[in-house]
């Protein structure tokens, strides 16, 4: 479906009931469920848009389960989420990177509703200093076989029947992904509502740029190291690197231009920073619809099987030509 020549525009929602009318049998619960998504990204958008003015700005005081210290704004889009998801009536479990175990849902009938997953406000050390900052989301369905929370959320990223994130930056963009391609969608400040304004995303497959912490780079596995180093002394094209250190915005910035963002095991993180149920798999779908590849330096990040629900993976994702450079290092360099 493309945005109506004549000037007309697609709604995020219309955009999602449009998709949901292609599945036989389809019941709009799934459309419900993402209108709750979107109301309450448009609700984090708000908050973020005033701190500082309404007194969200700095510390809450207290640190997640990641032991990362949590800011008020932290909360704030946590509650947003889970208060408008909890009354969709088709959401059985939530999990957010925030909070210690996934919450079930009593009230709703496990068999025939949806898993969401989140990364409620990634990056937010950035606030404070004004950089963009995103939320990050991923649905899968909740498996009838099994009940309880810790099992019906381990599912592989593969499972993932929807997955996306809100970038609020100089605009506040949403890109959502079902499995039918990789879309686009802009808020409208004034009507409040997400309309699509790009259709079918296409990552470049490839670009010489690469983005990475390199304060660490000293602590890489080798392969990174002499990936670094070899794009380093190419000319024609010559590379160039960015890092805002803030995930969503970094991989924005590279499904948009192309090229290739790695978060390597380091000395602090040997296994890896990043969360793969909160931020690498909804990353990876967005990113293979968009003709994109993800891995953790050797196998496809969907594939990976989690252990537990805050399992931290290495990640490197991006254009499918950057990606396959990046593991042709670790190869030689013996990780594969
Ligand atoms: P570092 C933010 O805390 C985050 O999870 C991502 O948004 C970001 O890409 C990464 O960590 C930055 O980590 O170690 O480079 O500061």
């Amino acid at each position: 479906m493309a945005i109506k020549k004549d000037g007309d525009f697609v709604t995020f929602t219309q955009f999602v009931q449009a998709e949901q009318a292609q599945y036989p049998g389809a019941s709009g619960q799934f459309s419900w469920l993402m209108s709750g998504v979107a109301l309450a990204t448009r609700m984090i958008g708000s908050y973020i848009r005033r701190a500082g003015l309404i007194d969200v700005w700095g510390e809450h005081g207290t640190t997640n389960v990641q032991g990362e210290t949590v800011k008020k704004l932290d909360i704030m889009a946590n509650d947003a989420l889970k208060r408008t998801l909890a009354y969709r009536g088709n959401v059985g479990v939530i999990a957010s990177e925030e909070d210690d175990e996934p919450k079930v849902l009593a009230e709703v009938d496990a068999d025939d509703s949806y898993i969401v997953m989140f990364d409620p406000l990634d990056g937010s050390s950035n606030i404070d200093v004004n950089v963009s900052v995103g939320t990050i989301f991923t649905i899968f369905q909740n498996p009838p076989d099994v009940k309880g929370t810790e099992k019906s959320v381990l599912q592989k990223g593969a499972k993932q029947v929807a997955a996306g994130y809100v970038l609020y930056g100089s605009s506040t963009v949403m890109v959502y992904t079902a499995g039918r391609g990789t879309h686009m969608f802009t808020l409208d400040p004034q009507f409040g509502t997400y309309l699509l304004t790009r259709e079918n995303i296409q990552m470049p497959t490839f670009a010489p740029q690469y983005s990475v912490n390199e304060a660490y780079s000293h602590t890489f596995p080798e392969g990174y190291r002499r990936y670094i180093d070899g794009v380093k002394l190419q000319d024609n094209p010559g590379y160039s690197s960015r890092y805002v250190g803030s995930l969503v915005a970094d991989f924005h910035r590279i499904l948009i231009n192309g090229g290739v963002y790695m978060y390597p095991p380091t000395r602090s993180d040997p296994g890896g920073k990043l969360r793969l149920m909160y931020e690498c798999n909804p990353l990876a779908f967005i990113a293979e619809q968009a003709g994109g590849a993800a891995t953790n330096g050797k196998t496809r990040i969907m594939e990976l099987e989690p252990k537990n629900v805050h399992d931290r993976v290495p990640l490197v994702i991006g254009s499918i030509k950057n990606v396959e450079e990046v593991s042709r290092s670790l190869a030689a360099a013996g990780h594969a």
